[in-house]
């Protein structure tokens, strides 16, 4: 009898820590040794002359999520399940997806989770977690829901300080870092201004700007510190760590260095559309902006160059998609119809496929990031971060969630590629440098060679330990920065 199943040979392993020659070996799903040469699996794969990394880790991700009246998006659907999205998420080199549960006004979350369960299982091609948006937290779900389901391994909780619908007040906020805080949840804040977004766009409907280059003027980058800061003072105040999502330029991501260095536990993250969109993308002809429309907005060349900094310098320490699956058309995007004001265009934009290939080909092969800082920011800090131990590293023990990159292989991104149900990418035409060849779930293949080659449905709930952010200060942080 052999002593793997599968010996991935010949690769560079990278990992969050280091890069080094191992042939990796796998049995039963979880990664049973790595040495300079193994021998006697039923299967080979021939890995020389590529890199082995951990399989991405996408932490925000919207998949599958029922749209709350009162949002720009309500009346919208989203084009990508479970299926689709992790299919996406696979072609792209991520084995793991983080989506949203959310509670709507009025309506349970222990309800909003039964059913999010109902539409992964069955579907999911991937393993997967969810976060839980807590929209209306009444006694009933501070007191009982939301404490149940963290205790059954949903340990990281959303608010919203925007949205009409879901946004919650700093009241209403502090009751659920509260909770959070007991029951050792970390929580994430979608940090914007609600005031000020609604003052602006009202005066900009008045004027007649309502295209979607104006979507951008009416949520500045202020807009953003500002509500990064309360959301940081809310985090210090009821004494739990937070992670400020989708951070988006100098000012906010300024807010959080300032916290840090008060010793407060913070953690950030960025997402492709800031380092590689601008402002002036959302101002094109026939509402084709509409694509490029999400919260916050992609900005200027300076904020990008911050953002660059910032996963350089260890500022940020995860990098997500924020995939958000409308498509152009009369169900997504369009859904208030041809020519809509930019209030009522679904925000958000795909990227599930697309994250790791432009990262690895604008960070790694540029020589902004080293090869340890990409596999952190893409898969080991996420795993770390959201108590995801088995997941996002190359050790003995962990699941054989592994894709094998060519480094070198140049690839024009056009929307066939990506694999989901969105009908368009923002990043056609774009040529990037590397691209995962063969992607791996728990041992097995799910993609080869452009090919989808797993069943829908082989992917598993993960329950979720509690995060690293609740160790003890004096171990440092866990995860790999700088
Ligand atoms: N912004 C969000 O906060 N969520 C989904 C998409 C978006 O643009
Ligand atoms: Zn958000
Ligand atoms: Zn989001």
């Amino acid at each position: 009898m052999n002593s793997f199943d599968t010996i991935i040979r010949g690769g560079t392993v990278a990992t969050a820590s280091d890069v080094f020659r191992a042939d990796i070996g796998i049995s039963a799903g979880r990664i049973t040794a790595l040495a300079e040469k193994l021998h006697g699996a039923d299967q080979v794969i021939d890995a020389t002359g590529r890199l082995v990394l951990p399989g991405g880790i996408d932490a925000h991700v919207h998949i599958d999520q029922a749209q709350a009246p009162g949002l720009a998006s309500a009346g919208a659907r989203m084009a990508d399940g479970f299926l689709s999205g992790t299919r996406s998420a696979a072609f792209g080199g991520t084995t793991c997806t983080m989506s949203f549960a959310v509670q709507h006004r009025g309506a349970s979350l222990r309800a909003a989770v039964a059913d999010y369960h109902r539409r992964a299982q069955g579907n999911a091609l991937l393993d997967y977690a969810f976060h839980l948006v807590v929209s209306d937290p009444t006694p009933e779900v501070l007191g009982q829901e939301l404490p149940g389901l963290i205790a059954r391994g949903h340990r990281s909780v959303k608010v919203y300080m925007t949205y009409e619908a879901m946004r919650l007040s700093d009241r209403q906020i502090l009751d659920v870092l509260d909770v959070s805080r007991a029951q050792r949840a970390i929580t994430l804040v979608h940090a914007e201004n609600h005031e000020i977004i609604g003052w602006l766009a009202d005066r900009l409907e008045r004027a007649g700007d309502t295209r979607p280059k104006h979507h951008a003027t009416s949520r500045p980058l202020a807009v953003e510190r500002e509500a990064t800061h309360r959301a940081l003072t809310l985090g210090e105040v009821a004494d739990t760590p937070l992670v400020i999502v989708h951070v988006s330029g100098a000012e906010p991501l300024a807010e959080i260095r300032r916290a840090r260095a008060r010793g407060l536990k913070v953690f950030a993250e960025t997402c492709p559309q800031y380092l590689l969109l601008t402002e002036a993308d959302l101002d094109q002809p026939d509402m084709l902006g509409a694509q490029v429309m999400c919260s916050p907005p992609p900005r200027d060349t300076e904020s990008q160059a911050a953002c660059w900094r910032g996963l350089e310098d260890g500022s940020f320490d995860i990098f997500n998609s924020d995939h958000a699956p409308y498509r152009f058309d009369a169900e997504g995007k369009l859904h208030a119809g041809p020519n809509p004001p930019f209030r009522r265009v679904a925000n958000g934009i795909p990227g599930l496929a697309t994250r790791m290939p432009l990262l690895f080909s604008e960070g790694v092969v540029t020589g902004r990031l080293s090869l340890p800082r990409f596999v952190a920011l893409t898969a080991t800090n996420n795993a770390a971060l959201y108590g995801l131990p088995a997941k996002g590293r190359i050790a003995v023990g962990a699941d054989a969630d592994l894709a094998i990159w060519d480094p070198e292989k140049r690839v024009t991104i056009t929307n066939d590629l990506l694999h989901h149900e969105v009908d368009y990418t923002p990043y056609e035409g774009r040529i990037v440098t590397g691209w995962p060849e063969l992607v791996m779930s728990r041992g097995e293949v799910v993609v080869r060679d452009g090919a989808l080659l797993a069943a829908p449905g082989r992917g598993r709930f993960l329950e979720q330990d509690i995060s690293s952010a609740f160790g003890p200060r004096a171990e440092g942080l866990p995860w790999i920065s700088g």
